[in-house]
């Protein structure tokens, strides 16, 4: 079922796939993580991002009301976290993407773990896009990757939800890597925001596009990322992303299976 509207609609949402308990104590962690320098020292900064493209705020938002600690993107928490560790490593996780791909689990690696963080009132918007040939990491063929999204809470209005754009998916990988624009307002008009609870996930093919809007709620948006891979598998880029992720191409073993 969900590999046929992953091939129709190129996303597949799957309802309370992880235990609710288990994301309790990821999101109590991450909060413990955010604080700690080694893990900050690492992270792409909130001020940062609003120094590169204050165009990603809401008018209201000024480089003043971004505390200098707030991260945008944290890199992989699994080194620091074993609670972190076992939810990456979940069985329903992999199964999913093992699905979508239609391959065992025994034959995906690891390829990134990042958390997006859209904090309350002041979380900037993300640009629609495709994951696919872009610059950070990815494979040479759309088909041999895949993007899992996770709410670490219950998302509510407003919160800067995932949006997509169903079945824009089905273009040519050359056309991607050409750079085929992508029309903003056609996005706008036919986008779907994905409401998620904490447990749900969100499968994203490779070559969707999707996007968000701005965090204007009074909660804390953090969303896991997940990036993984057929083994085997040609990069086109990988070398910064490899950098931040220790269980680079690791399969679900070598990363650990916490039961
Ligand atoms: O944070 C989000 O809402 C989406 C994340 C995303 O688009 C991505 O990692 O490619």
């Amino acid at each position: 079922m969900s590999e046929h509207s992953f091939e129709k609609n190129g996303y597949v949402p799957a309802k309370g796939l992880i235990d609710k308990s288990l994301l309790k104590k990821c999101k109590l962690e991450f909060a413990r993580l955010i604080a700690e320098p080694a893990y900050i020292k690492q992270a792409m900064m909130l001020r940062s991002l609003f120094k590169q493209s204050p165009d990603k705020f809401s008018h209201e938002v000024s480089i003043d009301s971004i505390p200098s600690t707030e991260i945008y993107i944290g890199h992989s928490p699994i080194e620091f976290s074993t609670h972190f560790r076992e939810l990456i490593t979940s069985e329903q996780l992999w199964g999913l993407a093992a699905d979508c791909l239609k391959v065992d689990v025994s034959a995906l690696v690891l390829n990134l773990v990042q958390i997006i963080r859209k904090p309350a009132r002041i979380g900037p918007r993300l640009s629609w896009h495709r994951d696919f040939a872009n610059k950070y990491i990815s494979t040479i063929h759309a088909n041999d990757m895949i993007r899992i999204l996770m709410p670490l809470q219950d998302y509510v209005d407003a919160c800067g939800a995932t949006a997509v754009i169903p079945a824009s998916h089905h273009v040519q990988d050359m056309a991607v890597i050409n750079k085929l624009a992508i029309d903003e307002s056609i996005c706008e008009q036919n986008s779907r925001i994905i409401p998620l609870f904490a447990g749900d996930v969100l499968a994203l093919h490779a070559k969707l596009i999707h996007g968000g809007g701005f965090n204007t709620s009074d909660i804390d948006r953090d969303q896991l990322v997940i990036q993984l891979a057929k083994k085997g598998a040609d990069y086109r880029y990988w070398e910064e992303a490899a950098k931040h992720e220790a269980f680079f191409l690791c399969s679900r073993n070598q990363i650990g299976v916490i039961n």
